[in-house]
Formats: C-alpha cells, sequence, structure tokens
C-alpha cells in the first residue's frame, strides 16, 4: 500500500480534500492540519511562502495524518527538487500549457532513470530511514500540472498521455481569464462547465485523478459530484477572512439591534 495517504484515498475510489496555505507561519499550518483534511498544500506561487516558511509549514503538519503537498511558483528544476527535498510529497505546478511542459515537469521531480532530479532529500529522507527514500519517491509523489489556459485545455490529451503525472489541477481563475471571464473561483458557465466534463471524462479514461480549486464546501461538493478527485477548500487566510467578516457584521448588527 502506498505511504502517501493521496494515494491511498485514490485506491480506493474516493476523493481528497485539500488544504491550501498562504501565510507563511507554522503556527497557521498546524491549526489547519488538524482540521481534517487529507492534505495541506503550501502555496509558493501566489501565497506569501518562501522555502524557508515552507520548511516550518511541513514541520507543523508533520504529525498531523496529512500529506504535506507544494504548489511551486513555476515550471522549474531548481524550485521543484528543492521544494521536494524539502518533504513535499505532492506537487501543483502551475501554467503547463503543453505535453513538452508536462514531461519536463515529471523529469524535475523524478530520480533517474524516470527523471533528472538531483540527489539529496535533505529533509524528506527523514520521513524514512536512510536511503530508502529515494527507492520510493518515484512511485509515492504525486505530480499535478496545472491546467488553467485555453492552450492547456486545447492540448488537454497530449497532456494527460504524458508517462509519470497523476492527473490535472484547475485554476479556475487563470482558466477563466484566458477564455475572457472572471477571473472567479466556482463558475457554473456553461462553456467552462464542458471543460471541466472533458477534463473529468479524459482523466477517467486515463485512471488519472483530476483535482480543482475551489473557494468552499458549495462548489467543492459539486466538483466532486462532477468526478474530480481532490478539491481545494479555499485558502486560510481566505476561510480566515470570510468567517472574521462574518463575525464582525454579525455582532454589528446585533447591537444595532438589526439581527
Ligand atoms: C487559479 O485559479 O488560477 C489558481 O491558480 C488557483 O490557485
Ligand atoms: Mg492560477
Amino acid at each position: 500500500m502506498s505511504v502517501n495517504k493521496v494515494k491511498q484515498i485514490w485506491s480506493a475510489g474516493d476523493a481528497v480534500v485539500n488544504a491550501w496555505l498562504s501565510i507563511p507561519s507554522g503556527f497557521a499550518a498546524e491549526v489547519v492540519a488538524q482540521c481534517g483534511f487529507d492534505s495541506v498544500t503550501v502555496d509558493m506561487q501566489h501565497g506569501v511562502q518562501d522555502y524557508i516558511s515552507m520548511v516550518e509549514c511541513f514541520q507543523a503538519m508533520q504529525s498531523h495524518p496529512v500529506t504535506p503537498m507544494v504548489r511551486v511558483p513555476w515550471n522549474e528544476p531548481g524550485i521543484i527538487g528543492k521544494a521536494l527535498d524539502g518533504g513535499a510529497y505532492g506537487l501543483i505546478c502551475p501554467m503547463v500549457n503543453t505535453a513538452q511542459e508536462a514531461r519536463n515537469l515529471v523529469s524535475y521531480a523524478k530520480y533517474p532513470p524516470a527523471g533528472t532530479r538531483s540527489n539529496g532529500p535533505i529533509r524528506a529522507g527523514m520521513y524514512r530511514t536512510a536511503g530508502t527514500y529515494q527507492k520510493m519517491a518515484n512511485e509515492e509523489i504525486v505530480i499535478l500540472p496545472m491546467v488553467e489556459t485555453k492552450t492547456s485545455v486545447e492540448n488537454m490529451e497530449a497532456i494527460l498521455d504524458v508517462q509519470g503525472i497523476d492527473g490535472v489541477y484547475i485554476g479556475p481563475t487563470d482558466l477563466g481569464l484566458s477564455y475572457g471571464l472572471g477571473p472567479k473561483v466556482d463558475y457554473t458557465e456553461p462553456e467552462i462547465l464542458l471543460i471541466y466534463e472533458k477534463v473529468v471524462k479524459e482523466c477517467n479514461n486515463r485512471k488519472l485523478n483530476p483535482g480543482i480549486h475551489c473557494s468552499g464546501a458549495e462548489g467543492a461538493a459539486r466538483a466532486i459530484n462532477m468526478g474530480f478527485k481532490l478539491v481545494t477548500l479555499s485558502d486560510e487566510a481566505g476561510l480566515m477572512s470570510t468567517y472574521a467578516k462574518l463575525q464582525v457584521n454579525q455582532t454589528r448588527k446585533m447591537i444595532s439591534g438589526k439581527a
């Protein structure tokens, strides 16, 4: 059986509920990691995260049953190898537009002969006894290129045919922008839903796992019902600000007698 909870959930045919960390704080990661998520992703692209804060977030979530994942800032071998060395067991990569870019991503993330990742799992190696990490990393690390442009939709089948990916991850706001819509997260526009249906169908045909960024329970449940196998529920900054605003507004209404 896989040691990666995300892969275990997929093997059982179920959907992964993923958290998203924008705040560069081990304590924020610790709070989120005990909320019942299956995986927790540190966002190094748009989150206020750097390499050290990513490592601190991974350390903080280690005693909780979640898969540590990262969204790297770009499809670039230096940061991909370094993020994996820091302990990521899942890799989400933005703006993968072609099959060649997906092949590059796989190559950066896997040790030879499957890829070109350089050896040195400084922290990831400590998850297991010395020398065993490299033997299982190629199989265990989840690789999800992001489909988030018109070009990537046009190349979707070729991208999904690339050996070594575990699925794709939809970035709805970038995708919408490239179609002249939005930006927003939980689209219900038919033209975008048709794309989602195609992603799910083509992934199913190849036993791959489609993932998508959502803004909360409603969009996430809708995505899972459509067949998505990994959903992100906003980021912790979004969840915090939504709940804080709700409480502030409720308090003000109550004291002015309008509640
Ligand atoms: C997008 O919506 O474009 C994303 O990348 C989600 O984080
Ligand atoms: Mg994006």
